[in-house]
């Protein structure tokens, strides 16, 4: 399933870094946005998941984001996740950079984590981005923070721009990495979409792992067709146990 030159290559890698999407956590049951079950009550995530449509309908795109926090609350990081902790720790320098805001990655373990697109655990004022993580959200009576703005989930939405030091602490490390993994997304959303090209154009060799083709297949170096939850595994058992 896997090339020489990638096993051979990770066994000298020091620094690997992997981008990963909503594909990653379709095995623990969360279902992607571009998926069929991508859809809510008929909307698409981009018609909820901006700042308008919050304002607009607070109480609809709280509904969307308690019914994620409820389904994601009921699941478990699959071994897709679990794989890439070991790779945390087998790596000397890997580095986790996610779009996913499902929050589990650090669920199974991994520390250095990279959050593109924010976490839907957390929540902040949306007038003085106060943090608000622990307050139950109930959608009849909308909670507001001590300065009167309305409390909204601590994620970033479409034509909002990504924190400032995550952004850019990961397109540092595109540049810098030897072997970069696109896992689980369909590298249609900006910046994030930008990174593996990044890597590519500075050097890495770039693998991407996903269930179907994508705009970026045909750009990088290997491109694996397949479950994350079974292909990430099967890599990295095959490197520790080359190396035995
Ligand atoms: C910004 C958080 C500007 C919220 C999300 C036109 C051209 C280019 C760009 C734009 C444009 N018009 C607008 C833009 C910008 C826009 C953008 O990129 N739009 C796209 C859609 C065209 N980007 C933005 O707005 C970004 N901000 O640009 O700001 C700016 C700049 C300066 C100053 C001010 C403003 C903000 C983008 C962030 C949006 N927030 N999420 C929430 O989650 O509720 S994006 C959302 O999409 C999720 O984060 C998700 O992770 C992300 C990407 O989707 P994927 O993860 O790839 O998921 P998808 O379903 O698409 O694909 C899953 C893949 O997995 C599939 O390929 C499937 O085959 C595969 N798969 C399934 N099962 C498995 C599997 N693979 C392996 N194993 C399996 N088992
Ligand atoms: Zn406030």
């Amino acid at each position: 399933m896997f090339s020489d030159l990638l096993i051979n290559k990770l066994k000298k890698a020091t620094t690997v870094a992997a981008l990963t999407g909503a594909g990653i956590s379709a095995e623990s049951g969360v279902p992607t946005f571009r998926g069929e079950q991508g859809l809510w009550k008929k909307f698409r995530p981009e018609e909820l998941a901006n700042f308008n449509a919050f304002m607009k309908n607070p109480k609809l795109v709280w509904e969307w984001y308690n019914f994620r926090k409820n389904l994601i609350s009921q699941v478990q990081p699959n071994p897709g996740h679990h794989a890439l902790v070991q790779m945390e720790t087998y790596f000397q320098d890997f580095y986790l950079i996610t779009q996913n805001v499902d929050n589990l990655h650090r669920l199974a373990g991994n520390k250095r984590i990279y959050e593109l697109h924010g976490n839907i655990m957390r929540n902040r004022c949306v007038d003085c981005n106060k943090q608000w993580s622990d307050t139950l959200i109930d959608e009849e009576n909308l909670p507001h923070c001590d300065c009167g703005g309305l409390i909204r989930p601590d994620v970033v939405w479409f034509g909002e721009s990504l924190p400032e030091k995550e952004i850019t602490k990961s397109f540092e490390v595109a540049r810098k990495s030897e072997v970069f993994f696109s896992i689980g997304t369909s590298a249609l959303v900006q910046p994030a979409a930008s990174l593996p090209i990044e890597a590519k154009r500075a050097g890495a060799y770039v693998v991407e792992i996903n269930f179907e083709p994508t705009v970026i297949t045909d750009y990088v170096d290997e491109s694996i067709i397949g479950k994350s939850g079974e292909i990430l595994p099967s890599l990295i058992r095959q490197i520790i146990n080359d190396q035995e």
